[in-house]
């Protein structure tokens, strides 16, 4: 890992900024983005402090932004072009409702970042990979691609079309080197449930009532883990509940 470049999308929160810490822990030196470029700057500037050793470039994208997208990942600078891990880690729910009262710029803003997003930086990426026959794309879905749960509808849909986009990358690359892994967490206490339902703190505090939740840490470590594995074995998927969690809507809640 050590002098390895790991670019992590959505790196400003949650599981993107504790991953940044745990490959920065590793020597890995670091490419960030998100669209909140002070919390980036605030962290570089944070793990300078804790890792002196290692190089990190940060800049400012919304991944929904094709044109933007293309713009800033083909005139990185030349010493931040190989890229040897792809974090695929940007995204969010907005709104749980029923898909017949639910709000379009909520479904566009999901399947855009969720889904178009991701595309769009892995096709940045991914061709530099296939050329220097190595790599490792680690796209963040979640247990809402592998389950639908009730008023779950567009979040579900996009993060199925996350697997679904793992699945095939991971059949198109079959004859490289290049491994594709997804990490899908049930419950991970960030500030996702907070941008979910629009920044009403006490609806997403409700999410984690009474459960000892995931935190952004916990996913970060299984992230270096399926990294750091020997270049032969490829972890294809690895799903991670909470203890108190067995399924997208079975959670055991103590009050
Ligand atoms: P946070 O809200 O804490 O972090 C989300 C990150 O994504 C932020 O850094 C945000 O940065 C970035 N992001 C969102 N939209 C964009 C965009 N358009 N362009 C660039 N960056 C963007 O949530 P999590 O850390 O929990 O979420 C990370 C990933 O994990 C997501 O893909 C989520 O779906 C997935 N996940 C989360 C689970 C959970 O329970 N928390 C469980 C399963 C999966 P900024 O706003 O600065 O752009
Ligand atoms: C986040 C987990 O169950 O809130 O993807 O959809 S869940």
């Amino acid at each position: 890992m050590q002098k390895s470049t790991v670019f992590i999308t959505g790196a400003s929160s949650g599981i993107g900024y504790a991953t940044a810490f745990a490959f920065a822990k590793e020597g890995a030196d670091l490419l960030l983005c998100a669209r909140r470029i002070d919390r980036l700057e605030e962290l570089k500037a944070q793990l300078h402090a804790q890792y002196p050793d290692i190089d990190i470039h940060i800049f400012q994208l919304d991944v929904r932004d094709q044109k933007a997208v293309h713009q800033s990942l083909s005139t990185l600078p030349e010493e931040w072009r190989m890229i040897d891990i792809l974090v695929n880690n940007a995204g969010l729910s907005r709104g749980l409702d029923k898909l017949h009262e639910g709000s379009l710029q909520d479904w566009e803003e999901m399947i855009d970042t969720n889904v178009k997003g991701l595309l769009y930086v892995t096709q940045e990426i991914v061709p530099g990979m296939v050329t220097r026959g190595s790599g490792h794309i680690i796209n963040i879905g979640s247990i809402a691609g592998h389950e639908v749960y009730p008023k779950g509808n567009v979040y579900c849909a996009s993060k199925f079309a996350v697997d679904a986009i793992t699945k095939g990358l991971r059949m198109d690359l079959v004859d490289t080197p290049i491994r594709v892994t997804s990490i899908d967490p049930g419950l991970v206490e960030t500030e996702f449930s907070s941008v979910r339902f629009h920044g009403d703190e006490e609806k997403a505090a409700q999410v984690y009532r009474t459960i000892k939740a995931l935190t952004a840490e916990d996913i970060a470590d299984a992230i270096v883990w399926v990294a750091s594995r020997p270049a032969h074995v490829q972890i294809a998927e690895m799903i991670i509940f909470p203890t108190a969690q067995a399924s997208a809507a079975v959670v055991h809640r103590t009050a």
